[in-house]
């Protein structure tokens, strides 16, 4: 980076940040999409397995200790989570329920399978999927089923690596590595990986910018 783009991009996750200490909001849960709220703002929804660490990156990216678990009542996992930002709203956060839990029976899996498939390819407010990847396995083969689902929908995403606390630095450039490859065998997927801890706070503020950016625009937050 130039120290030219190194201030914008400073200033970006500053603008971000200030953003998100704003109005975040809790406003449904959708468990069909008859239910879907209108769409009146931009979307970005955030999808993976089950316990790779969404609801914490929400959490982690609002700056708020248990929003995003807060509304979601055991049981109701099925659904899909919305959370409003800024006053008035400028765009919306989709916390997806996690796909490859075993234990759940095959209806329910169908069930979920169609809800999400049918919300990402047919959702002209969504502007970005985070596609969410455990830093301790990498892609697994459901994550690769989810990105061939998007690029077949040509809905962009970005890769996130979550829990990058938990691994070694040395182990950590192997995940990378791989699932950066694994990026580029997918047409809709960003090429850029985004390495984070909701734990430790590691790429949050960047992740924040780039969430910002993908809603509003570049020009985004300029005042
Ligand atoms: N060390 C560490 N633990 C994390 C991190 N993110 C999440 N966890 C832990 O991983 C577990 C699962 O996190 P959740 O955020 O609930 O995962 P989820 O993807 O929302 O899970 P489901 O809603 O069940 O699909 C929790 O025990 C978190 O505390 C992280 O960055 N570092
Ligand atoms: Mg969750």
């Amino acid at each position: 980076m130039t120290p030219e783009e190194e201030r914008e991009q400073n200033a970006r996750e500053l603008a971000a940040s200030r953003l998100f200490s704003g109005r975040v909001d809790f406003l449904l849960s959708a468990p069909q999409l008859k239910f879907l709220p209108d769409p009146t703002v931009p979307e970005i929804a955030f999808c993976g397995r089950s316990n790779v660490g969404k609801s914490s990156l929400l959490n982690a990216l609002t700056g708020r200790k248990a929003i995003a678990r807060a509304s979601v009542t055991p049981g109701r996992t099925q659904e899909l989570n919305f959370f409003e930002v800024g006053e008035p709203t400028l765009f919306r956060l989709v916390d997806m329920p996690g796909y490859g839990f075993a234990k759940a029976p095959p209806k329910v899996v169908e069930k979920w399978k169609r809800l999400v498939r049918d919300y990402l390819r047919g959702r002209q407010a969504l502007h970005r999927t985070l596609v969410l990847v455990d830093s301790r396995h990498g892609p697994k083969e459901v994550d690769r089923e989810m990105m061939k689902m998007l690029d077949e929908a040509a809905a962009s995403y970005r890769i996130v690596l979550t829990k990058a606390d938990k691994v070694k630095a040395s182990e950590l450039d192997k995940v990378v590595a791989a699932t950066a490859e694994e990026a580029r065998k997918h047409s809709a997927a960003f090429p850029e990986l985004h390495v984070t801890s909701a734990e430790k706070g590691m790429g949050i503020a960047a992740l924040r910018a780039a969430v910002v950016q993908d809603a509003l625009g570049p020009g985004g937050l300029s005042e």
